[in-house]
């Protein structure tokens, strides 16, 4: 956790720097604290405690700014909007990277770099990278603070909307500065937008709203346990608790200690009979996660809450059960798409105390996005800062738009999200976002075809990384672009939960996205989705109903309540057909891909391609 400077850096500022106002004497921290300032050359460096008067002391500095915009405080109370800069709006995995010392170890899916020269590239481009600005020391902790499930991490950072996000998305502040003090590990993260306002001679530039760099590294040590992020203030990038943290690093400690960092929501979901049931499930970004975690039941009796939204980290506990937290404190969900029709209770949540990004501003100081309401109001200020009107041919909101929120406003949230011993598991749901072939739900046979149902997830593109939207890519368990090694062994650490546990969840698949010959959505998803849950859980339970099909079990005739539901017989025929040739266009293009892991392979992913296309070969369906 030290810093050992490769160049000589003179600066400044650093003479200057006092540490004496740290609220710690913890020797490790000030030491990485003292030599990060060393390197980035601050003015100033400010220790952040997670208050509300911090909250609001930071804010205002940013309005004043023009980095956020306050919006009225009658429409929308203690809100702001942020409007990134135009290059500036999603992770960049071109430029993520993760450094081990055996290539091998990041794997074939990962940007690799050698540890000693990426720490070398690093130390260049944050070698006064902090300069004319303040850097920000921000304790955190994934999960509840001293859980055992729990991990802490202090983020240094040159962006106040980094530092009020993290205060949104983490438990942020003086407690978990305490439990490092107390002695437990934590992970350093260093961030910087990579705009320093006086170079290297002294020469002043003023600051812009939304300061970053075209050149990015989003750089991660699983092995030395650091994140190394700059050039970018964007979420995914600059909230290291986030993806850098919580799954990159965390995957790979987990893989090392015998537990998972995934990228998957957590539900609780109450039966009529009052019998709770907890479900994981991963889909990639911009799936409708968001939207699954706040479900409202339409059939009767049923009640959803949620507990997470996007990563979940899941133990073995002493009882050999899967016990699972969310490490995060907020919700940065994706906002175009969410309206009162779609997700009713991620509106009711964002009624106040919201970080918006990228949306647009209404004339009344309100935002808007696509999907907000159905009819677009006639002038807005777009994401850009730029006149909007509904026949400007553009969207007014980016479409990787997002919200920051604490998830203690969610009027679904489940008290669980502060129990740090977690929920058990019941389920976990594979999805991804496929026009054909994947059916509505299956059941995997038993854990390594639900492993092999996992491996397989292939999703139709979205905006939240760069790259071309609608294009299907390979998404295995929906963590290409977060798992922290290889995904060979990661496929492999999965196969092996099977023995750390003496109660294993349940695995299905799930698509709420297929779609007709004509192009419509075939089942109405949202709340309507409740009825696909109620199955999964009444399998838990053993009381309802499937047919095996070469791709799993499906739902016998009866097996899904349908009652009050308006599709067409057909259309519910269409959702569960298997194409044999296209499953074998399917199977092919997914060999394909697993070829690309040589012999890291494991076998039993091969014998899992073997078993479905006997399946389909012998066309064996039961009833
Ligand atoms: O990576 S982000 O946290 O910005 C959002 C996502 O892609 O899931
Ligand atoms: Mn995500």
């Amino acid at each position: 956790m030290t810093i050992e400077l490769t160049r000589d850096v003179t600066g400044p500022a650093t003479d200057t720097l006092s540490l004496t106002a740290a609220p710690t004497t913890d020797a490790a921290l000030l030491a990485w604290v003292r030599g990060t300032a060393e390197l980035t050359q601050p003015d100033e460096v400010v220790w952040c405690d997670g208050s509300p008067a911090e909250f609001e002391r930071l804010t205002d500095l940013m309005v004043a700014t023009g980095t956020l915009i306050r919006l009225d405080p009658v429409l929308r109370p203690n809100s702001f909007l942020a409007r990134s800069a135009p290059t500036d709006v999603a992770r960049v995995e071109s430029r993520t990277f993760i450094a081990s010392h055996r290539r091998e170890d990041a794997g074939p899916t990962n940007n690799w770099r050698e540890p000693g020269a990426l720490r070398e590239e690093l130390h260049g481009v944050f070698a006064g990278s902090m300069r004319g600005r303040t850097m920000y020391v921000v304790p955190f902790s994934m999960g509840p603070v001293g859980g055992p499930i729990s991990q802490l991490g202090v983020q240094v950072t040159d962006s106040p909307y980094a530092v009020v996000s993290m205060g949104v998305m983490t438990r942020m502040g003086a407690q978990a500065l305490a439990a490092i003090e107390a002695g437990a590990p934590w992970v350093p993260a260093v961030h910087s937008v990579g705009f320093p306002l006086v170079d290297a001679i002294g020469r002043v530039r003023p600051d812009v709203p939304w300061p970053c760099n075209d050149l990015k590294y989003i750089a991660h040590f699983p092995e030395s346990r650091e994140i190394w992020s700059f050039g970018s203030g964007y979420g995914g990038n600059a909230l290291l608790g986030k993806k850098c943290f919580a799954l990159r690093i965390a995957s790979a400690m987990g893989r090392q200690e015998g537990w998972l960092a995934e990228h998957m929501l957590l539900l609780k979901v109450t039966s009529p009979e009052q019998r709770v049931f907890h479900l994981a499930a991963a889909f990639p970004s911009a799936c409708g996660k968001t939207n699954l975690a706040m479900l409202r039941p339409t059939i009767p009796g049923w009640q959803v809450e949620t507990i997470g939204d996007d990563i979940a980290w899941m133990r073995p506990d002493p009882e050999g059960r899967l016990r699972a937290i969310n490490p995060e404190a907020g919700f940065f969900g994706v906002a175009p798409g969410t309206g009162w029709a779609t997700n009713p209770t991620a509106m009711e949540m964002l009624s106040e105390n919201v970080i918006f990004t990228n949306v647009a501003l209404t004339d009344d100081g309100d935002v808007w996005w696509e999907g907000m309401t159905e009819q677009a109001p006639q002038h807005l200020i777009d994401w850009q800062g730029r006149d909007w009107t509904p026949d400007s041919g553009r969207p007014a909101a980016h479409p990787n738009a997002r919200f920051t929120v604490a998830a203690s406003q969610c009027p679904s949230i489940a008290d669980d999200i502060d129990d740090p011993a977690g929920v058990p598991v019941d389920a976990i749901l594979f999805g991804g976002r496929r026009r054909s072939n994947v059916p509505l739900v299956t059941q995997a046979a038993d854990w390594s075809a639900g492993v092999f149902l996992g491996a397989s997830i292939s999703s139709e593109q979205t905006a939240a990384a760069e790259g071309t939207v609608g294009e299907l890519r390979h998404d295995p368990f929906a963590m290409l672009p977060f798992a922290g090694y290889d995904m060979a062994d990661y496929f492999g650490h999965w196969l092996s939960m099977q023995d750390r546990l003496e109660e294993l969840p349940l695995v299905f698949g799930v698509n709420w996205f297929r779609r007709g010959d004509d192009g419509r959505f075939l089942w109405p998803g949202f709340g309507e989705n409740s009825r696909v849950l109620e199955w999964i859980c009444r399998r838990v339970e053993g009381t309802a109903g499937a047919h095996e099909t070469p791709l799993g079990l499906v739902p016998t005739a009866d097996g899904l309540t349908l009652d009050g539901l308006d599709v067409p017989a057909a259309d519910l025929e269409e959702l569960f057909r298997v194409d044999p040739a296209a499953w074998s266009a399917e199977l092919d293009r997914l060999e394909t891909y697993f070829a690309r892991f040589g012999d890291k392979l494991p076998a039993q992913i091969g014998r899992d391609v073997e078993r479905v296309r006997a399946g389909l070969r012998e066309q064996r369906w039961t009833a």
